[in-house]
């Protein structure tokens, strides 16, 4: 039995290890690596005489299992299999020693329902930290051009029929941007086109709208100064799911980062008769912000290919279009051409 408690308490401190590790390093999210930490601590016996008798059980060369390696465990390839499979042994060695505990808990010292309570602890760690990490993966796609399917501009062509071209052409990201259509037939389009995005591991965000970005499950939201504030968006969204903010200035673009925007947009770069009076801001501005935040930049606002160039050496990670892309006779061809030239600059 003791050799039993021993094995799993080791694991135990092993697979939160782990965690923590990821939670510190990759996340960089100091609550969840403490709350691990904690919880690391508090699992394992601090009582001298408690150690004595663990160790002294411990017999690793005689572990008949100890090279039994299963097939799953050549397959962890990246952090979210990690977490899964490092919260799946930790919650089954707390449960092991929950049950000894419940027979020997008093001669050992060990508390059955400190066990219990860790495994359900455990269970929202886990949660919390798999969803950031799909998050941060979600982040790190915000690259290339970022196509905007706008109501107002697609001349009475099909969405998913621009979404298929667009992707085909090269676009990374796109966007559904409607303040025309009622939602009720803005969200069937939404599932539609977050189909068309996953089938090619592009990102599918929603203008506006966080109802209808839940309701399809978009991999984000894009929002602007005047739109739902960040802090309630970011609140009701799933953890998993990005939010983009609009600045036009050094000052919004801080702003939005410091309270947890995923990407930045700024804009509009150059005068742009698709979005009327809107502020301009500028390659300055868009040189600035990019000097200054570390998530990513989008820059928007009358980009074509005549200008795109520049906007990747100010420093724009990906680039939103509207015209350049929905006004051109072919929408697959015009991406190609955005696309080439946003690759030729970013290889530099
Ligand atoms: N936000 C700032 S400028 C702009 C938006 C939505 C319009 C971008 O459209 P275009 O046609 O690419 O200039
Ligand atoms: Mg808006």
């Amino acid at each position: 039995m003791l050799r039993i408690v021993d094995a799993n308490l080791n694991r135990i401190g092993e697979g939160l290890r782990i965690l923590e590790d990821i939670a510190r390093f990759t996340l960089n999210d100091l609550e969840i690596s403490e709350q691990l930490k904690i919880l690391r601590h508090d699992l394992l016996p601090k009582n001298r005489t408690v150690q004595k008798r663990l160790l002294s059980a411990r017999k690793a060369e005689e572990d008949v299992g100890a090279f039994l390696d299963v097939e799953s465990e050549a397959e962890r390839t990246d952090a979210v299999s990690l977490v899964s499979a490092n919260s799946r042994r930790v919650q089954q060695s707390l449960r092991v020693l929950e049950e000894v505990a419940k027979i020997y808990g008093e001669e050992y010292g060990l508390d059955w329902d400190k066990f219990k309570h860790a495994r359900f602890n455990l269970y929202m760690l886990e949660q919390k930290i798999v969803l950031k990490l799909l998050r941060q993966h979600k982040k790190a796609k915000v690259s290339g051009l970022y196509v905007i399917i706008d109501a107002e501009a697609l001349k009475g062509r099909n969405e998913v029929e621009v979404a298929r071209q667009a992707i085909q052409g090269g676009a990374k990201m796109l966007q559904l941007r409607d303040k025309v259509r009622p939602k009720g037939m803005l969200v069937p389009l939404a599932q539609e086109l977050k189909k068309v995005c996953a089938q090619s591991d592009a990102l599918f965000i929603v203008n506006d709208y966080l109802d209808v970005a839940i309701a399809s499950d978009a991999d984000g939201l894009h929002i602007g100064q005047e739109d739902l504030p960040f802090a309630e968006a970011r609140k009701m969204l799933p953890a998993d799911k990005i939010i983009g903010c609009s600045s036009a200035t050094l000052d919004e673009a801080l702003q939005a980062e410091r309270q947890g925007a995923d990407y930045i947009a700024v804009g509009s770069i150059y005068p742009t008769p698709t979005k009327p009076g809107t502020r301009l801001a500028g390659l300055k501005i868009l040189r600035r912000v990019k000097q200054k935040v570390s998530v990513p930049v989008v820059a928007i606002g009358g980009i074509n290919e005549d200008n795109i160039a520049e906007v990747i050496r100010a420093g724009a990670d990906a680039v939103a279009v509207i015209s350049a892309v929905l006004s051109a006779d072919s929408v697959k061809k015009a991406s190609q051409r955005l696309t080439k030239i946003i690759e030729k600059g970013s290889a530099r």
